[in-house]
């Protein structure tokens, strides 16, 4: 048998459990390009409603669900105002110059978060050298804002700024559940200040594949549309949403597991010689820490990390990211801050 290695690289990594793989295997199927399959029109109508918007629609992946979202919102040439870390404009492959012909106006954000005051300054007055501003792409919980959550209140300002301006405003909510979970308040009170949201089933909550995008169904029609033009439209995909509805049902409440772990690993870290780390920072199942003082790089530690069984993500030269999830245990967790204590015993520094 193979060592089992603890893997803290993203919470993208965990398996089906056997309850969600039988959930899987008994799922009613149809075709879902017809709208036939009952166990994918019961997954859209059941985020929907935790997302308080008319309509959703299932995609494969959460870099397709914001993709879809930009297309639907936007035409070629449109500015897009975003925060420079976020995950659609860094980690989807150059999708909106490249699906929608899209500009990203960047704004740095405190661990990811802007204020309303930021984007009213990025707004371009109507003047025909410019591009047209038309969408706010907002992201909840933020991925390299070290999982951080965005106060509601700073997220119905900027609704209330985007709306006075005629913008859109779009929210990558692909870990919305870790901030819903972290601080009790509903998925639906978070987006009812967003126009779309998407959201996602393979990260925290431990489905195999399965994103979904919702808002109006005005909206949600259009993203039909383009999601069958971008190849998303998907046949007995039954199978797949019930592993999604399973993880709703039953994998929500636990998220708060991962966030204990998240903020036991914070706190040990910081104990460590050579390792900068504010515990205060971790909010939900996201832990990033800067390790310029060990006098190794990041990916040296990865490196010597894996030899003891446990996987880490290298960011940059100089800093890890470690995510918690299902498949970790507070066992685990432990053992992983064994393996960081002597793998950084020889560090002089601090
Ligand atoms: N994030 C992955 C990697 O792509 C970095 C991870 O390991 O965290 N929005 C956010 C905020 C995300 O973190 C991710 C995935 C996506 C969208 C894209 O989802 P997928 O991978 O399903 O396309």
């Amino acid at each position: 048998m193979t060592e089992r290695l603890i893997d803290l690289r993203s919470d993208t990594v965990t398996k089906p459990t056997p309850m969600m793989r039988k959930a899987m295997a008994e799922a009613e199927v149809g075709d879902d390009v017809f709208g036939e399959d009952p166990t994918v029109n019961a997954l859209q109508e059941k985020v929907a409603r935790l997302l308080g918007k008319e309509s959703a629609i299932f995609v494969p992946s959460g870099t397709m669900a914001n993709q879809l979202a930009i297309k639907s919102h936007t035409q070629p040439g449109d500015e897009v105002i975003i925060e420079g870390t976020s995950h659609p404009y860094n980690f989807e492959g150059g999708a909106g110059a490249a699906l929608s012909g899209v500009q990203f106006y960047c704004l740095k954000g405190t661990r990811g978060i802007l204020d309303a005051s930021q984007i009213d300054e990025a707004i371009r007055s109507d003047d025909h050298h410019f591009p047209v501003t038309r969408l706010i792409c907002l992201e909840n919980t933020h991925n390299r804002g070290g999982g951080s959550i965005y106060p509601i209140e700073k997220l119905m300002e900027i609704y209330r700024l985007a709306k006075s301006k005629g913008l859109l405003v779009h929210l990558d909510g692909a870990r919305l559940w870790n901030a819903s979970i972290a601080t009790g308040i509903r998925p639906d009170e978070y987006a009812q200040w967003a126009d779309s949201v998407s959201v996602c089933l393979s990260k925290g909550l431990g489905a195999p594949i399965g994103s979904l995008v919702a808002g109006s169904k005005a909206f949600i029609d259009r993203v039909h549309r383009f999601r069958k033009m971008f190849g998303g439209g998907m046949r007995q995909a039954g199978i797949i949403a019930a592993a999604g509805i399973y993880a709703l049902d039953h994998h929500m409440e636990r998220l708060q597991e991962d966030h204990r772990n998240a903020r036991r690993l914070a706190l040990a870290l910081k104990e460590l010689k050579g390792i900068s780390i504010n515990p205060e920072h971790v909010e939900t199942n996201i832990v990033i820490f800067d390790i310029s003082k060990t006098g190794m790089t990041a990916h040296e530690i990865a490196a010597r990390m894996r030899k003891s069984g446990v996987l880490i993500h290298p960011i940059s030269q100089t800093q890890i990211r470690l995510v918690t999830h299902l498949d970790v245990s507070s066992q685990d967790i432990e053992v992983a801050i064994g393996v960081f204590e002597k793998v950084l015993s020889g560090v002089e520094t601090r």
